[in-house]
Formats: structure tokens, C-alpha cells, sequence
């Protein structure tokens, strides 16, 4: 059966066949005989490209027409991988493209690996934000993603000798086919200089910002094609370049070479993104990244308003909702209000009234070393009259406080923008949370953790505005594309509209317990096993078990998300194979993929040692029947789009109270693997769904976290009680693992001990090996698991990133969708 979803474009085999090999000729310069997969993807994509371009033309006339009420999706990162693939799924003519490069002797699959990832996002935000612009396109909602057009996407992981290096990833360098240029929508950003203020006429006080420096932003548009391929929204990335303005000063000063530097120093801010994840850094070439794409944005935005309805601004509010994803386009908001004050000469309380009811703040993280702050001081350099606004903004919200507490100096301490200390400091959580009309956290649990200790005098202000919408993902990539073989089954029991309606995975249960399904589930599961497999020999060099469980943890590395608990975990189990060699356990790989920060000294230790003891544990013949370690070199979507469809296995072992959501949660459900995870984020959720029987759920709670930190927590107690957790600690100081080397891994042991494990890894220890003992167990019993399994998948309808826009559109963007037809 196909998607019964009625679709405008038609293109059959031999029309698509036609053009590629025209896009070949006419677009490449090349033929059949001398094209390699590299020419032929590219000659695919532009063969693709030129449905995506009428379906651009038609939804971007559609919504013009209708004078549409659009989302704005503010974000510093979209995390979107490949396109192809995507597209053409989308689009419905996969097979079609499939049947057609095979006439013309090509495997599309070799065609797809040519295309290098998208990979302008660090993790989870960025991510998120690219699956949420696929369902607004397939839900036919009128929406923009904005960003940042970097040149060099997150690096690419090498690993030398077990450790991590950095090198540049160059997404763009042979050319990108997907984007396009707009030369007409070019804009002009201003930085650095100083305000003067004026007095007007009627004694109105006038503020005139003199940039130091004006760059250019120039947009390239991604095409975004929904599913069904019916609306084809845009992602606009914008690449900052040297406008020539104030270079002609220096130039006339005889300053020729100072006016290219100035241009080099344009140049850069959108070369890089900044690799921390949950750290700020606090770098000045970051403040001005994120200055820069919102100011570009909301230029384009007012230009686009103006078209429609000219400088009357009373309809703005209605047209226009603005997403901030984080805090990260936070200055977006002083940026619309002096644009609205200095500019078009509205009073301040007037262009307040519509700031906040444009903007709305998601935020993504509790990590205290995460929440963006800026020093006032360079805030005052590089963007003096915002500055100017924030301490205005915040004057007249310190009254508001005060009125609701009089007097009260601590909660307005608390509540204040400002941050007076040894520095000043500007708190944009705070701005966001007072610029928005909502404020959302991205699962129950944070959202509720958001409201009691983030912002909680901000929820007796304003009940209401802090809410929850639990985070999903796009069913069409995150099952559809990356698991065809399931998909082909999950087609044939519930119907083939799943894709749109996820929650008909539920038809899946009834055949939860039927054996006959529970084989062809699991021989699926076994298919995607020998490919992750060869992928494994491929780019590690040794043979896994498929039969062994595949036990998979994909993350960026961070503390809080404990690879380093994984880690122990896996030594306990070497050791105890050491000592017994009949200890009886199922065979098992632990497979591994994590990208840590470049800085980040102690999660580079934690992938230092994962590989070590992964080295030593696959050439051990005592042992490696029954245990490997898989450490996969440059995560990345493409990667994880290979890796979740073969997992038995989900770690998500987060302390609880610091992951926000996870989304690789679902992802990995959805595709049936089991998790094992503590209580906190989605998988509360995720084990709401399933049901008690259908997860593993180990560790301390948030209350009990707190509970045990008010204590005194005292790590030693746990190394001088457990002597497992004791010996593998001590294992880590020894040169067992780094023959040579001893010491090598002792600061993972340091940080537990003597730095007092922060993440409470080993007051979760033997919970967790415990957790693992149930696992081997139930996996043992083929039947119990292919019936977890099942459910895992039938049960994740929730968490589709349609079910996640449908929140935000009701209950906050109160938008409409928008049909886009043939015409
Ligand atoms: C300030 C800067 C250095 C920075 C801080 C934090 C840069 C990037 C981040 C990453 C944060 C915001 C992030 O990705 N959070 C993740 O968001 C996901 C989507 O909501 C969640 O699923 C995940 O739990 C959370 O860690």
C-alpha cells in the first residue's frame, strides 16, 4: 500500500532517469561513462532540486496570498544531516529514483553516502530544531527556520591512539546543490561605535546609534519539503561578508591593508560554530554570531511585513510569532524594540506591548554553567544601544516587581536582568523570560523543574506563561528513511499513513505476543545488526557477534549523561569474566558514539578511556566471545541514522533532574530497542507509555538526588562499600589498560573521589549493574524481548515532532495551516 496521501508532483522513472543524466551533461560537465557516485549525486540532487524549486515557488505564492500568520524559528543551530534521502522520501519518489539510477547501472544507497552531513548544530537543540521545521512543512504550516550559514559545521572526530582530534568539517567545499542564494534579500548588520542622544521637537529624547562597523548578511535558502511534498518551506542561513562601509576611512588614511583585515574579521563571524554544548564560553565572536543572524532576521521579517502592509504596525502582532530556541537569539529582543523605538518612533510602551507578544522562549538546559550570561561591558561595546535598552527594560520590570513585592530586595536580586558582582553581568534567561509571552521547557519533568528553581518568582508574576511542550521527533527520517526494512513491516499491520499519524503504531500491539511477528520483528532487528556490523569492521577493523546484544549509547559527552557510568559498568563485567570464566551473561556489544568538546579536558579522558578499555577488552581471547566495545569514531546524524536501527539496547543514564529531554530516547524506541535510563527527562514519559514491564528503570530520583546532595553526599563511602566499584577505580590507576602508561585514566578516578562525583555516579552504580543484570536476563528470553521490543516501537506515537508542533501551534503560535496546491 502507498501513503494515501494525494501528491502534486508526479514524475515517473523515465523522466527521472532523463533528468538526471541532463543535469549530467548540461549542469556537471560530465557523462555516464566518466560520472563517479560523487557527479551522480549531485546530478540527483539537481534533479530533485527542480521539484523542490516549484514546490518553493508555489507554497511561498500560497502564503503570500493568503497574507499567512508565520512561525519564526530563531535558532543558532540546525542539526540536519543529509538531504537526498530526505527528499526524495518526502517527495514520494524514492522508489522512483531508486528504479531509475539503477537503469543507469547506480545504487542509489552509494549515491546517498556521497553527500556530506549538514551538521551546523552541536546536539539535541540543533537537532530538535531540524525536525521541528519537517513537521511544520509537512503539517502545512507557514514557517521560517533563521540561522547561521557557517562554513564549518561541528568538527569532525578523528580518534588517534584512543583519543579525540579535531579537525575541520567543510560541508560546503565541493559545493552545495540544495541552497540558494538571494542576492536581492541581502542585509546590512551594525556593531560597535556609541549612541548619541538627541532631543526632538516635541522634547521627545532621540537615541541615534553610530555603528563602529556595518557587515553584510547574505541568505541562503534550504529547501524544507514536508511530507507528501505538498508545502516546501525554507530554512534561510545567513553568511556574514564585509560591506565596504567605514573601510573607506581607514582607505583614505592610507589604511589599504587595515580595510582587509577589517574584511577578514566580517568574514568571520560566520565561519565556525562554537562547539560547547552546555558550556558557555562567553567569547565575543559568539555574541556577535548570535547578534548578527537575529538582526539579519528580523530586518527580513519587518521587510516582508512592510510589503504587505506597509508601516502601519498595528498588524504585526498578528502576522508574526518569533520562536527563540534558547537563549542563543535572546538579543533579538532589545534588537525588535530599537528597531521599533529608534526607527519607526513608537513609544516605548507601545513597541513593548508588541515585542511581547512576538517572542517565545524555549529553553533547553538547567546546567547552571550553560544559562547564558554577557558581561555588560562587552554588551556595551559591541552593541552599545541594546545595552541601553536592557537596563530600560529592566528599570521598568524592577517597579513591576516591586509592586508585587514591595520592598522585597532579595527577589529583585534575583529577578533582575543585571547580575551585580565583581563584574556585571547581563542574564538572558532572564531577558528571554521577560521579553516572551510564553516560556517553555521541553519535557514534564523540566518544565516543572524550570518553573520551581530556574524561574519560580517568575511563575507567581506571570501564571501561565511557563509551560511544558514535551519534545519529539520526525517519524520520517527517524523511522521512515533510516529503517526501511520496519517500515516495510510496520506498512503491512497497521497501514502505510503512520508516518502522519504516528500513534497508529498502537495496531502494533495486538501482535506484540504473536510469534509468527515477533520473528519477523526481530529478524528486521537481526538485518539491521550485520549491517551496523559491517560498519564496524569497516571503520574499526574487528567482527562483532549479531547475535550478541547490541547495547548503544549516542550522546554528546558530557558528565551528566555518564558514559563514565556505562564505563565502570563494562569493566565490572571484565572483571568478572576475569575471575569466572563461565560468569553467565549473553553476549553483548557496548557500542559508543560521542563527540566531546574541544575544551572539555575530562569528557576527552572519558573517550580516552572508553577506547583503552575497549582496546584491551577485543583483543582479550579470554573474554571477547562475550564482550566488545565499540567506540564509533565522528557521530553524526548520518551515523546515528545507521546505528538506531540496530540497537537492542538504549542507554540513557542521565543524573536525574540534568537531562532536559533526550531525544535520542525516542528515536531508539521508536526502532525497538529497550531502554535502560534513570528517571528523568522524556524517558519519565517514554515509561509512561510503555509501561513498567517495557523499560528498566534504575537510580535515584530528582527528590532523592536532592535529598542525598543536602546529606552530604560522600563518594568514598560507596568505593570503601562495594568493592567492585572499588576495584574498577583502581583499575583506572593503573597501567593495565595504557601498557606504559600508568595514570593514564586517573582522573576519572579523581573526579569521583576526590573532586565528590558531582553526578552521582557511583551512588548510581549498583543500581544500574543491577538494572543490567535484568536486562541479559530478559534479553535471554527471545520471546519476553521481541514482546518489549514491540511495544517500544507501537508505543512511541507521542513522541512525534508533529504531536510537539501541534502543542506549540495551538497553545502558543496560534497559527493555521495553509494548503498548498497545484498552480
Ligand atoms: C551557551 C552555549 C555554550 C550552549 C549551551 C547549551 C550551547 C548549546 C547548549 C546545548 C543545549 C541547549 C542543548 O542542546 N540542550 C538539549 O536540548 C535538547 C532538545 O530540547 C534536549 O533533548 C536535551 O536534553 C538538552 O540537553
Amino acid at each position: 500500500k502507498k501513503p494515501n496521501v494525494e501528491r502534486d508532483v508526479t514524475i515517473n522513472k523515465s523522466e527521472f532517469k532523463a533528468a538526471v543524466v541532463r543535469h549530467l551533461h548540461c549542469t556537471l560537465g560530465t557523462d555516464e561513462n566518466k560520472a563517479n557516485n560523487h557527479a551522480w549525486w549531485k546530478a540527483t540532487c539537481s534533479a530533485m532540486q527542480e521539484q523542490v524549486l516549484e514546490g518553493i515557488r508555489k507554497t511561498q505564492k500560497t502564503h503570500y496570498l493568503n497574507d499567512t500568520r508565520a512561525v519564526h524559528y530563531f535558532s543558532a543551530e540546525f542539526l540536519m544531516g543529509r538531504l537526498l534521502s530526505n527528499n526524495l522520501q518526502n517527495f514520494g519518489l524514492f522508489d522512483v529514483a531508486n528504479d531509475a539510477l539503477n537503469e543507469l547501472g547506480v545504487s542509489l544507497s552509494d549515491v546517498l553516502e556521497e553527500e556530506p552531513d549538514m551538521a551546523l548544530g552541536n546536539g539535541g537543540l540543533g537537532r530538535l530544531a531540524a525536525c521541528f521545521i519537517d513537521s511544520l512543512a509537512t503539517m502545512e504550516l507557514p514557517a521560517i527556520g533563521y540561522g547561521i550559514h557557517y562554513e564549518h559545521g561541528l568538527f569532525r572526530q578523528e580518534i588517534q591512539g584512543g583519543a579525540q582530534i579535531e579537525r575541520p568539517d567543510s560541508w560546503r567545499d565541493y559545493g552545495n546543490p540544495w541552497e540558494i542564494c538571494r542576492p536581492e534579500s541581502i542585509q546590512e548588520v551594525s556593531l560597535y561605535g556609541y549612541v548619541e542622544t538627541k532631543y526632538g521637537e516635541n522634547g521627545r529624547i532621540q537615541k541615534e546609534w553610530h555603528p563602529g562597523h556595518i557587515v553584510k548578511g547574505i541568505p541562503w535558502d534550504i529547501p524544507v519539503v514536508g511530507y507528501g511534498g505538498k508545502t516546501v518551506n525554507v530554512l534561510r542561513l545567513w553568511q556574514s561578508k564585509s560591506s565596504g562601509y567605514f573601510n573607506w576611512d581607514v582607505f583614505n588614511a592610507g589604511g589599504y591593508v587595515d580595510a582587509q583585515v577589517e574584511n577578514v574579521q566580517a568574514e568571520t563571524i560566520s565561519k565556525v560554530l562554537y562547539p560547547n554544548d552546555e558550556t558557555e564560553a562567553g567569547k565575543e565572536l559568539r555574541l556577535i554570531q548570535q547578534y548578527f543572524f537575529c538582526a539579519c532576521s528580523l530586518k527580513d521579517i519587518i521587510r516582508r511585513y512592510k510589503r504587505a502592509h506597509g508601516d502601519d504596525w498595528s498588524r504585526f502582532i498578528d502576522q508574526v510569532v518569533i520562536q527563540l530556541n534558547d537563549t542563543h537569539p535572546a538579543i533579538a529582543i532589545p534588537e525588535l524594540m530599537r528597531i521599533l523605538v529608534d526607527r519607526a518612533e513608537l513609544d516605548w510602551d507601545q513597541a513593548w506591548g508588541i515585542c511581547t507578544k512576538v517572542f517565545a522562549y524555549t529553553n533547553h538546559t538547567l546546567l547552571p554553567e550553560a544559562l547564558e550570561r554577557w558581561p555588560a561591558r562587552m554588551l556595551e561595546k559591541i552593541l552599545p544601544r541594546h545595552l541601553e535598552i536592557i537596563y530600560e527594560i529592566n528599570h521598568r520590570f524592577m517597579k513591576e516587581v516591586d509592586k508585587k513585592w514591595p520592598g522585597d530586595n532579595a527577589v529583585k536580586a534575583r529577578l533582575s536582568i543585571i547580575e551585580e558582582g565583581n563584574e556585571k553581568m547581563v542574564r538572558m534567561g532572564h531577558l528571554s523570560v521577560i521579553g516572551s509571552f510564553a516560556v517553555n521547557g521541553v519535557a514534564e519533568l523540566h518544565s516543572r523543574l524550570v518553573k520551581q528553581n530556574l524561574f519560580p518568582e517568575f511563575d507567581a508574576l506571570w501564571p501561565g506563561k511557563l509551560t511544558n511542550v514535551t519534545n519529539g521527533i520526525t517519524p520520517r527520517r527517524w523511522l521512515k528513511a533510516c529503517n526501511p526494512a520496519l517500515s516495510k513491516l510496520i506498512d503491512k499491520k497497521v497501514g502505510a499513513d503512520w508516518p502522519l499519524e504516528l500513534k497508529k503504531l498502537e495496531g502494533l500491539e495486538k501482535y506484540a505476543g504473536n510469534k509468527t511477528f515477533q520473528k519477523q520483528f526481530m529478524q528486521v532487528k537481526q538485518q539491521n545488526k550485520q549491517l551496523l556490523a559491517a560498519e564496524i569492521k569497516e571503520s574499526l577493523g574487528f567482527d562483532v557477534d549479531t547475535n550478541a546484544i547490541f547495547d548503544v549509547q549516542i550522546k554528546r559527552l558530557h558528565e551528566y549523561k555518564r558514559q563514565h557510568l556505562a564505563l565502570l559498568h563494562i569493566m565490572a563485567l571484565y572483571r568478572r569474566l576475569l575471575e569466572n570464566p563461565d560468569y553467565d551473561m549473553h553476549p553483548r556489544v557496548f557500542i559508543f558514539g560521542a563527540k566531546a568538546a574541544p575544551g572539555y579536558k575530562l569528557a576527552k579522558d572519558i573517550i580516552y578511556a572508553i577506547n583503552k578499555v575497549a582496546d584491551k577488552i577485543n583483543n582479550d581471547a579470554r573474554v571477547n566471545q562475550k564482550l566488545k566495545v565499540a567506540f564509533l569514531p565522528n557521530y553524526r546524524v548520518s551515523l546515528a541514522e545507521k546505528m538506531i536501527p540496530a540497537a537492542d539496547v538504549s542507554e540513557q543514564i542521565s543524573t536525574a533532574g540534568k537531562e532536559a529531554s533526550g531525544t535520542g530516547n525516542m528515536k531508539l524506541a521508536l526502532n525497538g530497542a529497550v531502554t535502560i535510563g534513570t528517571l528523568d527527562g522524556a524517558n519519565i514519559e517514554i515509561a509512561e507509555e510503555v509501561g513498567d514491564d517495557n523499560i528498566f528503570i534504575f537510580g535515584l530520583t530528582v527528590d532523592e538526588v536532592n535529598e542525598l546532595k543536602a546529606s552530604g553526599y560522600k563518594p568514598y563511602d560507596y568505593y570503601y562499600k562495594n568493592p567492585e566499584i572499588k576495584a574498577v577505580l583502581d583499575w583506572l590507576e593503573t597501567d593495565y589498560f595504557t601498557p606504559g602508561k600508568p595514570g593514564a585514566l586517573a582522573s576519572i578516578k579523581q573526579s569521583l573521589l576526590d573532586h565528590g562525583d558531582q553526578y552521582l555516579v557511583l551512588a548510581d552504580y549498583e543500581a544500574y549493574s543491577k538494572a543490567q543484570e535484568e536486562v541479559d536476563k530478559a534479553y535471554r528470553d527471545k520471546e519476553r524481548w521481541a514482546k518489549m521490543a514491540i511495544i517500544n516501537t507501537a508505543k512511541m506515537g507521542k513522541f512525534t515532532s508533529d504531536r510537539s508542533i501541534r502543542d506549540y501551534v495551538e497553545r502558543i503560535w496560534k497559527l493555521n495551516a495553509c494548503p498548498v496546491r497545484k498552480g
